[in-house]
C-alpha cells in the first residue's frame, strides 16, 4: 500500500486519522528520530479509510513493524480499531479538538472494553508515545534499554542544572 514517509525497514508505524494531526504527531516522530529509530508515517482514516486502514493494520507485523502509535480526533476510533485489528501493542494519542479540547478523543481512545487493550497517553503528548514505543523494543534489545537510561539521566541532569541555576 501507498504509505507516507517511510525508512528502510521501519519498527514504529506512527499513523493518524488526518494530515491536521501531524503537529500532534511530530513528538512521536521526534524520537524515533532521537533514537534512530526507523519509523514510517501515514495518513490512515477510520472512517474516511476504512478499507485503507484495514489492509494497514493486518499485515502491519508481517512487514515487520513492532509497535503501532494511532493519533486521532474527536470521535477517535482509529486507536481502538487498529487494535482490534493487530497482534501488535498500539498506542493512542488523543488529539486535542476545538469545540472539546481533545476529553472527547481521550475517552473514545482511553475507555476500550477488556480483551483489546490501547496504551493511552495524555491529550496531545506524542512524545510520550513515542518514548513508550522506543521503551518497548528496549525491553529485548540491550543497546536501547542503555539509550533509554542515559535519556533519563539526561533528564535528572537538566533538573539539577536548572536547581543549580537557581541557586547561583
Ligand atoms: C479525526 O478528525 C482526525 O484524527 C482529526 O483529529 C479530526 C479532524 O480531521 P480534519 O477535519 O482536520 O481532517 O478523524
Amino acid at each position: 500500500m501507498q504509505l507516507g514517509i517511510s525508512m528502510n525497514k521501519p519498527l514504529i508505524g506512527i499513523i493518524m486519522g488526518s494530515d491536521s494531526d501531524l503537529p500532534t504527531m511530530q513528538g512521536a516522530i521526534a524520537i524515533c528520530e532521537e533514537f534512530d529509530i526507523p519509523c514510517e508515517v501515514a495518513i490512515v482514516s477510520a472512517h474516511r479509510t476504512p478499507d485503507r486502514m484495514v489492509e494497514y493494520a493486518k499485515v502491519a507485523h508481517e512487514r515487520g513493524i513492532k509497535v503501532i502509535i494511532a493519533g486521532a480526533g474527536g470521535a477517535a476510533h482509529l486507536p481502538g480499531m487498529v487494535a482490534s485489528l493487530t497482534p501488535l501493542p498500539v498506542i493512542g494519542v488523543p488529539v486535542a479538538t476545538r469545540n472539546l479540547q481533545g476529553v472527547d478523543s481521550l475517552y473514545s481512545i482511553v475507555q476500550m472494553p477488556a480483551g483489546i487493550p490501547v496504551a493511552t497517553v495524555a491529550i496531545g503528548n506524542a512524545k510520550n508515545a513515542g518514548l513508550l514505543a522506543v521503551q518497548i523494543l528496549a525491553s529485548h534489545q540491550s543497546e536501547l534499554l542503555a539509550k533509554v537510561q542515559q535519556y533519563r539521566q539526561n533528564l535528572a541532569q537538566s533538573v539539577l542544572d536548572k536547581q543549580a541555576r537557581l541557586d547561583e
